[in-house]
């Protein structure tokens, strides 16, 4: 594994390995996104995010590829030369790492509970992130019905979370960090389109945790 951070050609670009020939953490970042932030949101609840170097670089760059071929951001280069994706599983890593609580709780409800709500979190994102790409492209019927589909499960994936949003607590397992990252992704790229007069109670969460250094030290800039 560690010959693919050499492959990579990032060793001479950005300093994949540190004076003393060892491979430091860093993860392939975009400011504006929202699975990158998510990834940062859990570093800073760790209390390790000054171990996480960042590496710049466009999802286009060939040498990303190169370490993921997927070319897509977040991807996590380990001390130890791995190459980890996606989101979840880089921030299942960054939780076996650093002594702050961990916010994957172990194997029973709770745990089942945090990995539904972190899927239905992503899942926002996954519907959210390709529909603004698509609002900006002509508006053909097959476009137009495709992108109130998606809008539809995001509606319907705040409604869940309004249902249980008194359960919420302040940011303390992965399904709550990457909930408050994908409400934020909805204020940053679709201010327009206001989700609190539906989910009141899940607004007077987000309002609480957005103040939490996971989510105040990670805002999104684009
Ligand atoms: N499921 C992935 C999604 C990551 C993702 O889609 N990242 C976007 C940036 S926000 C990306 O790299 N897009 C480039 C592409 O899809 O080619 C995760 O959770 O990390």
């Amino acid at each position: 594994m560690p010959g693919v951070i050499a492959e990579a050609g990032f060793v001479s670009q950005s300093a994949g390995l540190n004076l003393r020939g060892r491979y430091v953490m860093k993860i392939a970042f975009s400011p504006a996104s929202p699975y990158v932030r998510k990834a940062m949101a859990c570093a800073v609840a760790r209390g390790i995010a000054d171990k996480v170097e960042i590496w710049r670089i466009g999802t286009t760059d060939p040498v990303l590829k190169t370490v993921n071929p997927l070319s897509k951001v977040p991807t996590l280069m380990t001390d130890d030369g791995m190459a980890l994706y996606d989101s979840p599983v880089i921030c299942e890593y960054l939780d076996s790492i650093g002594s702050a609580p961990g916010l994957f709780p172990p194997a029973g409800p709770a745990r089942w509970k945090a990995l539904q709500q972190q899927a239905l979190a992503d899942g926002i994102l996954d519907a959210s992130q390709p529909r603004r790409r698509e609002i900006g492209l002509p508006q053909d019927e097959g476009r137009v019905s495709w992108i109130a589909l998606q809008k539809g499960k995001v509606d319907m994936a705040i409604a869940a979370f309004e249902a249980e949003a008194d359960t919420l607590g302040d940011l303390t397992t992965i399904g709550e960090i990457t909930l408050g990252c994908a409400l934020g992704y909805l204020d940053f790229r679709f201010p327009h389109e206001p989700w609190r007069e539906a989910a009141p109670k899940l607004a007077a969460w987000y309002a609480r945790v957005s103040g939490l250094a996971p989510l105040a030290q990670t805002v999104p800039v684009g």
